[in-house]
């Protein structure tokens, strides 16, 4: 298939293929065209912005506060953007995103619209081939899967999805131009963070809102708010100090760490430090003591916390009640922030549906038919079942490596990888903020620029070095895999049913994949690598 008119067509000739467009796929064709590269990239969007060019869903917003939420490479672009909010919504977001591509004129080296569907190494030519849905056949020395953590829409596995007459919508690929569900009959499937956004801003609009909540999720307060400018001023004149702290810090932000257990103290103190952070908003009181992460006590004693306030903004009792989350652990989940979430539920147009307790048994074409029979009719069906997590876009892009090797095949038990960049099996293959790394658990803007940074300076010292093939140890990435899973294995996170763990896609291995070891301390251990000439990468 010859390549269409419509798209900038994929050089010929290239040294490194970077496959997305969001954060971490911009910013390392930046870095790679700064360090002499030949240097392009593909996106399955027609823009950049990556999960903010694809969740555009009313209410979307990011859960890092906007001066942690961005890049910090280019002091003049640090000097140019004023942000608006403490937690940004989408549009502004994707606004940044879009001044950043003009501003380095990143758009010219990227093809969009266009889906990379494999990627094989051809140990002969020691390159990779890739090809497209739009018929590229591209030949290369190095890809940098920048494919992101969440961008695979995962639906239910509820019988009759297609059946459904109405209109269905998944939050992770809203449509460009919005939707109208003015009167109509909505119903939301998924109370994760997606849904906590969205549900708030369906209420405003629908003639009635039926929310389907399976489990309900620990959410506290957002208390978002516009950004002072005057701080906002001050800290441009201190950014890079600013961002320094964030890049040691274990979640690559400046949230203060509590040094005493919550099962010591009373129950008035910490009644006293949970208001204040509720009052303030934001996530930081995970960190508040030492043991909320790691001792299902301390957790319960702050979850129930959670179930007080709960019960004191909601009107209906028995609302209130199936809205505390129970039967896991407080922060073994990623904790929600909400805007009129809870209030949302004294509003007269919206129920709350348990099917927890009385399951959706199929999807009919007039709405949803739960297992004791109730049939609810809808107009429109929101899924906001959240995604085929870290590795679901991997997958999807059929990789094939050394002696035909798939990816899946490497990691039928679960992501096996050196450092979270690499995998043996897969030379000059990198990932971008996945696992085996700080990812998700982190502010990821931090961990992305980290990534990028560092495999642009390995592709760097091997050209410096004559050599055109790394690839990881088998040692090297078990020792490391082993250090990741050793290292969430005493937390709590081993206790939430969670797409962290998995467990919302019907037979993906069940492991944290994730690092928990901070962001500060995995930035040593990855620059000790680089610094004894990339040890455990096997390089020729
Ligand atoms: P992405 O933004 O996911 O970009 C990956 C790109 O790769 C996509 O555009 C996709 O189309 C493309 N792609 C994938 N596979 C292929 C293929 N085969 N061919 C071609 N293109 C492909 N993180 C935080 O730290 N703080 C937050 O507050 C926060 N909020 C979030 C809110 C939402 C709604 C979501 C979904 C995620 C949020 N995240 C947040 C996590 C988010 O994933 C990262 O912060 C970051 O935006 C990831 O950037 P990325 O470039 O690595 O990946
Ligand atoms: O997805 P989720 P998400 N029947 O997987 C439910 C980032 N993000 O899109 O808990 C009924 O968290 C499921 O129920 P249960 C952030 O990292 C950030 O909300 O499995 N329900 C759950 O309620 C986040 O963690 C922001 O019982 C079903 C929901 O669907 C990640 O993206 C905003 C079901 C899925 O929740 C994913 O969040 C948005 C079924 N068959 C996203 N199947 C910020 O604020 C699934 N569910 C920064």
């Amino acid at each position: 298939m010859a390549t269409t008119p419509d798209r900038t067509a994929v050089p010929g000739d290239l040294d490194v293929l970077v496959v997305g467009a969001g954060f971490s796929g911009l910013y390392s064709v930046y870095r790679l065209r700064e360090l002499g590269f030949r240097v392009h990239g593909i996106d399955a969007g027609e823009d950049v912005g990556g999960v903010w060019y694809w969740n555009r869903y009313p209410g979307a917003r990011c859960d890092i506060e906007s001066v942690d939420y961005c890049y910090s490479f280019s002091d003049e672009l640090v000097r140019e953007w004023d942000w608006t909010e403490r937690y940004p919504a989408q549009p502004e977001i994707l606004r940044y995103i879009n001044f950043v591509a003009d501003k380095f004129e990143l758009r010219e080296d990227f093809t969009f619209g266009t889906r990379v569907d494999s990627v094989t190494w051809d140990e002969e030519d020691r390159r990779w081939h890739v090809t497209t849905d739009r018929g590229d056949d591209i030949t290369v020395s190095h890809v940098i899967m920048a494919t992101g953590q969440l961008a695979v829409p995962q639906l239910p596995d509820i019988p009759g999805i297609e059946d459904f007459e109405g209109r269905t919508l998944h939050t992770g690929a809203w449509p460009h131009e919005g939707v109208d569900v003015t009167d109509e009959r909505v119903g939301v499937i998924g109370t994760g963070s997606s849904g906590v956004q969205v549900i708030p801003q369906l209420a405003k609009q629908a003639g009635h809102l039926t929310v389907l909540q399976r489990t309900a999720h620990f959410v506290m307060p957002a208390e978002n708010h516009p950004l002072d400018r005057e701080y906002a001023e001050d800290l441009k004149t201190r950014f890079e100090e600013y961002r320094e702290i964030a890049r040691h810090h274990p979640g690559g932000t400046h949230r203060k760490f509590g040094t005493s257990s919550a099962l010591e103290v009373s129950d008035e103190e910490l009644r006293a430090s949970f208001d204040a952070y509720w009052d303030r908003g934001g996530p930081d009181v995970l960190a508040a003591y030492t043991d909320l992460r790691t001792d299902e006590r301390a957790a319960e004693r702050v979850g129930e916390l959670v179930r007080e306030k709960i019960r004191g903004i909601v009107h209906d009792p028995a609302t209130a009640e199936r809205l505390c989350p129970r039967g896991y652990p407080f922060g073994s989940k990623r904790l929600v922030l909400e805007i009129d979430y809870y209030t949302t539920y004294n509003r007269d147009n919206v129920d709350l549906v348990d099917v927890g307790a009385d399951p959706i048994e199929r999807i009919a074409p007039n709405g949803v038919v739960l297992r004791s029979g109730t049939e609810i009719e809808l107009d429109t069906l929101v899924f906001a079942t959240g995604f085929d997590a870290l590795t679901g876009a991997l997958f999807s892009a059929n990789i094939t490596g050394v002696g035909g090797l798939t990816l899946p095949d490497a990691w039928k038990d679960g992501p096996r990888t050196y450092l979270g960049v690499a995998t043996h099996g897969f030379p000059n293959l990198y990932f971008v903020a996945g696992a085996g790394s700080p990812s998700v658990i982190s502010n990821v803007l931090i961990s992305i620029e980290q990534h990028v940074e560092w495999i642009t300076d390995h592709i760097a010292w091997l050209r410096d070095h004559d050599l055109d093939r790394s690839e990881a140890t088998e040692e090297a990435q078990d020792e490391w895999t082993h250090h990741v899973y050793e290292t969430a294995a005493p937390t709590l996170f081993m206790k939430g049913n969670s797409w962290y763990l998995g467990a919302n896609v019907p037979g993906k291995p069940r492991v944290f994949s994730l690092y928990l070891g901070g962001v500060g301390r995995y930035r040593e251990v990855c620059d000790e690598v680089a610094a004894r000439d990339y040890a455990g990468f096997a390089t020729t």
